[in-house]
């Protein structure tokens, strides 16, 4: 098989004065990411993913999603909602696409994508490459893209609703000014977070343009040989933008 991947190559500059997790196997819902003085110096996470695949397939440029990948996921604030609401809605007042709940994919043919909106400013990368029992991705992200405060209206009551039974951009009562405060992670923090990796075994539908019908949208397959596996998947309820049922990463000390 022939595919466009490349090695992992993230700055030497920046390796080693950051922290390095590696998530192998689901042991526990809390990893610490830093000890003793590093995290007091360092400003960015990074995060490897190795994955074992026997079949990897990156065959959808639009969306990784649907292709063999990896997807990290941050809740700055701790509080839900933040993947939901912005996602349709991202006129609101008070409903911008925020850095407080956020989701990176990168697919194993190295397409990367931000949800629930590219609107989202994160400063990250990741890198994609086949590795002998699958694939390997790395991801860094620059905490201060991480905001751990809340600024939604919908969890936080001290911030201004907006008027969402006249005009849903004003703010109710009108005349408010939304303006967020922002904190990076600290030592001693802790942010919700999950490691997701999905498995595309089965492709695009052939003879299908439809860029959906893919991997875990096909519905003709049965039984759907593709899946998708969380790190933290255990709660009652979850789903994958569930902000509340994500594990939990402590950047300690
Ligand atoms: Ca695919
Ligand atoms: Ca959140
Ligand atoms: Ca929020
Ligand atoms: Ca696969």
């Amino acid at each position: 098989m022939s595919m466009p991947f490349v090695r992992p190559k993230l700055p030497d500059s920046s390796r080693g004065k950051g922290f390095h997790t590696r998530l192998t196997r689901q042991t526990t819902r809390t990893i610490q990411v830093s000890k003793s003085t590093r995290c007091t110096t360092t400003t960015t996470s990074y995060i490897a993913v190795d994955v074992a695949d026997d079949k990897v397939i990156s065959d959808n440029p639009d969306n990784p999603w649907l292709d063999d990948d990896v997807e990290i996921f941050i809740d700055g604030d701790n509080q839900p909602f933040d993947m939901d609401a912005v996602g349709g809605i991202p006129d609101w007042f008070g409903v911008l696409p925020n850095n407080e709940g956020f989701q990176l994919v990168t697919s194993a043919g190295n397409v990367a994508q931000i949800y629930p909106s590219p609107v989202i400013q994160v400063d990250w990368e990741s890198k994609a490459a086949l590795s002998p029992r699958g694939f390997v991705i790395e991801t860094r992200i620059s905490l201060d893209s991480i905001n751990t405060i809340d600024n939604s209206w919908w969890t936080n009551p001290a911030m201004t609703p907006a008027d969402v039974e006249g005009d849903p951009t004003q703010s109710l009562p009108p005349g408010a000014t939304f303006s967020p405060v922002f904190r990076r992670p600290h030592p001693g923090d802790s942010i919700g977070f999950n490691v997701v990796v999905a498995d595309d075994d089965s492709g695009r539908q052939p003879g299908n343009p439809d860029n959906t019908a893919d991997s875990i949208n096909r519905t003709d397959l049965s039984p759907n040989p593709s899946s998708y596996t969380a790190w933290d998947g255990n709660s009652k309820d979850w789903y994958y933008a569930d902000e509340a049922a994500w594990g939990t990463l402590y950047f300690a000390p």
